[in-house]
């Protein structure tokens, strides 16, 4: 498709109009919450955020008589930008409508980069990725390493799920039981299953059970087919969701949050999906190896580059194999990538 280039006059126009739709937006919020305020207000209470729509939030009542009901809420103006997963304070209205008072700590964030490049939260408290591969498109060892080191970063524990496991034939076995291996040893968990047939999925869904859990990987790999399956209401709630930010020309990644029928949660949207390395320096990516761990800081250079320097204890370990070769490549990979941009 042509790219249509703008020229600054329209730029320019495009920029007021978007500001004053964001000024009319804010100001019709304001409106509401004062009369919200001005009217009777329930008692203080727990909530968790499982939706946004930019200037506003559902929220689900955790306690009391509410419990399990959803509450459209505004926000209270000194407050933090809240995400989806976030636990808050907050008061009930009425006809379904709330403040939020308070946001209470979040365990883990999971960020991503804004159309301007800066890092922002897109969800929190998630406890567990599940990243996806499968036989066919064919799996990267070195973008699994990526969403391992991302997992790592953000502290949230990785579970590794190798989906069309009825796509695996004598070709394709091999590579992909190699592959599967380098995972297993380092200890990370592994699941095969298959969304179409349904093999693995009650295991998936055991593990799945009394965590907040996202689903990553490349595009192709079956993600919206797993999460239809285990949630069949996803399909049906997320279309209407995918709202106008009201900031610029693209759609907001809104990510919503879907309780599974015996306890657990999944926080999806296509930008969690698509989650990736968002800006990650050389320390993060090394500390995202769990098998440099004990290596890190024995190198004889301080500086080292674990490149060819002499004395470098992860060249070391690569040579003894505690350190596999395909997981090296990933390292050196990620790294080169990361040399272009600014870390
Ligand atoms: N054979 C097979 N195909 C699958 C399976 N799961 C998904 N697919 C197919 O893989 C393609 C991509 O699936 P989709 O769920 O859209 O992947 P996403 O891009 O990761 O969301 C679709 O044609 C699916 O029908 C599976 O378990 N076995
Ligand atoms: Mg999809
Ligand atoms: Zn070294």
């Amino acid at each position: 498709m042509a790219k249509r280039q703008l020229n600054r006059r329209q730029n320019w126009r495009i920029e007021k109009i978007q500001g004053e739709r964001a000024a009319r937006a804010a100001k019709r919020e304001s409106q509401a919450l004062e009369t919200l305020e001005g009217g009777d207000l329930g008692p203080e209470q727990t909530g968790l955020v499982i939706a946004h729509f930019g200037v506003q939030v559902e929220v689900e009542a955790q306690e009391g008589e509410l419990s399990g009901q959803v509450f459209r809420c505004h926000l209270r103006a000194n407050l933090p930008a809240l995400v989806t997963g976030d636990k808050v304070v907050w008061r009930a209205g009425n006809q379904g409508i709330g403040v939020i008072v308070a946001q209470l700590p979040r365990t883990t964030e999971l960020c991503r980069p804004d159309s301007r490049g800066q890092l922002k939260p897109v969800a929190s408290n998630v406890d567990l990725i599940v990243i996806v591969f499968a036989p066919m498109p064919e799996p990267h060892a070195n973008l699994i390493d990526r969403y391992l080191v991302a997992a790592e970063h953000a502290g949230i524990r990785p579970l590794l799920l190798l989906n069309k496991f009825d796509l695996i034939d004598d070709q394709n076995a091999p590579a992909l039981n190699a592959l599967l291996e380098v995972y297993r040893t380092l200890g990370y968990p592994v699941l095969e299953v298959s969304a179409h047939h349904g093999n693995g999925m009650q295991n998936l869904q055991d593990q799945l059970d009394g965590h907040i859990s996202v689903f990553v990987g490349q595009s192709g790999v079956g993600k919206s087919s797993l999460v239809n399956s285990l949630l069949p209401e996803v399909g049906t709630r997320v279309g209407p969701l995918s709202e106008y930010s009201g900031q610029g020309t693209h759609t907001t990644t809104t990510a919503r949050l879907f309780h599974f029928p015996r306890g657990g949660d999944l926080i999806d949207s296509p930008g969690i999906r698509e989650f990736g390395l968002g800006h990650v320096s050389r320390a993060d990516v090394e500390a995202g190896f769990i098998e440099f761990n004990d290596l890190l800081g024995r190198c004889r250079f301080r500086d080292c580059k674990h490149d060819r320097e002499p004395g470098c204890a992860l060249l070391q370990a690569l040579e003894d194999g505690r350190v596999q070769q395909q997981r090296m490549n990933s390292y050196r990979s990620i790294i080169a990538s990361l040399a272009g941009s600014s870390y």
